[in-house]
């Protein structure tokens, strides 16, 4: 199949969900196009059946605002006239299934051209942070609706679509993934020692985020406090955005500044979870928590907050522990629990990697994908064209 993939090329999930999906269907024999603003940054190396179409927006004296939808519209059908595309996959719903909904629209009305079906994917905040704010509800909705077929990433974010948006699309779940031949748990004693400072006690915990408030950095910091008073232990914040400061604030008023270490953003992620003992996601919300999977992944243990899709991934007790969002003592508590007794440790970061294995790896999803591809273009098109 032909697919031009669209995503955000930014650090989040939904981008890297896009891109290893990206990758996985080139190495499974189709003809992927990555349609973003740059590069994104999970493509390093050169893959035969990947290319990458960048999208330039123009500025111009007039525009206060950049003109991204059009130019993304436009970028869509200029790939899709030449390179044949069958599908137009927009990850993330704002605004990547309106471009797709306008350029299917453009398609449609040069008869003779082939109109590609257009499929979206909702991640989570699309709906239930933007997409459902007054200002996009009606255009999320209805570009939603337009779209050929649509997946959510969890059940959870599928429940909330059609509770918050005025959707009557059949939404699929298709849950995300991951490369396990790539994600695991691959250890670098020096790295570990340079984080512990060489102290063999020394247990590290670790967040990774895009520091938006949706993260609850502070509440990082705050866990992260309580395990510090019982458990020698210090705390990697790996990536950057709204809150690192605050969270950087809060650490230095506890008197942790010395034991905080702020990485940035990280484009590899697996050897800063291969020497970590703990994860901790206190999200206020999350769709899914691809940052708890690759944790996972490498065996750190998860302790997160029972919200959103979170429980579809950790099986609370079982592959990590879940807690009220608010909880932060009891969240401490079982961080405690874990990294104070390393038999408990390795059973539940066993049961995790093994959880992984079962059931978020590519060569169980990405068939899944491919399946719902063939689903959707033997079915009539939402938009009846004029060839
Ligand atoms: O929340 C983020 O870190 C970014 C955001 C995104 O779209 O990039 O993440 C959402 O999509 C991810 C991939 O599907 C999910 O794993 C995250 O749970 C989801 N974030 C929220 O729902 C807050």
């Amino acid at each position: 199949m032909n697919v031009g993939i669209v995503c955000y090329a930014s650090v989040g999930g939904s981008g890297i969900v896009a891109t290893e999906l990206a990758k996985a269907l080139a190495d499974r024999g189709h003809e992927v196009r990555l349609i973003s603003t740059e590069m994104p940054f999970r493509v390093s190396e050169l893959r035969v059946g990947l290319a990458f179409h960048a999208v330039h927006t123009p500025g111009y004296p007039l525009f206060r605002e950049p003109q991204y939808l059009l130019s993304l519209a436009n970028k869509i059908v200029q790939v899709s006239r030449e390179y044949d595309l069958d599908i137009i996959h927009a990850h993330y719903a704002i605004p990547h299934a309106a471009a797709a909904y306008l350029a299917r629209q453009i398609l449609a009305n040069a008869p003779g051209t082939k109109v590609p079906r257009v499929i979206t994917t909702l991640h989570g905040t699309d709906v239930t942070l933007i997409g459902s704010d007054s200002s996009y509800s009606e255009t999320a909705a209805f570009c939603i609706d337009q779209s050929d077929g649509v997946t959510a990433v969890s059940e959870s974010l599928r429940e909330n679509t059609y509770r918050q948006l005025s959707v009557r699309a059949d939404i699929q779940v298709i849950p995300n993934f991951l490369d396990c031949s790539y994600h695991h748990r691959s250890p670098d004693p020096v790295l570990r020692a340079r984080f512990t400072g060489g102290d063999a006690g020394c247990r590290l915990v670790i967040h990774v985020s895009n520091f938006r408030p949706v993260k609850r950095a502070e509440a990082v910091i705050d866990i992260f406090d309580r395990i510090r008073q019982r458990v020698p232990s210090r705390l990697l914040l790996v990536g950057d955005g709204p809150d690192l400061d605050m969270a950087g604030r809060r650490a230095r008023e506890l008197g942790l500044a010395d034991v905080v270490e702020q990485l940035g953003e990280q484009e590899e992620v697996v050897p800063l979870l291969s020497v970590a003992d703990l994860f901790l996601l206190p999200s206020e919300e999350e769709s899914f928590g691809l940052a708890a999977l690759e944790a996972m992944a490498c065996q750190v243990p998860v302790v997160a907050s029972r919200v959103g899709g979170l429980p579809e991934v950790v099986d609370d007790g079982v592959t990590g522990f879940l807690h009220h969002p608010d909880d932060i003592d009891a969240m401490a508590a079982s961080g405690v629990a874990l990294l104070a007794d390393p038999a408990r440790h390795q059973a539940v970061a066993e049961a995790a990697l093994a959880a992984v294995q079962q059931r978020f790896c590519a060569n169980a999803i990405v068939p899944r994908y491919e399946a719902f591809y063939k689903q959707v273009l033997d079915r009539e098109p939402v938009l009846a064209t004029s060839t």
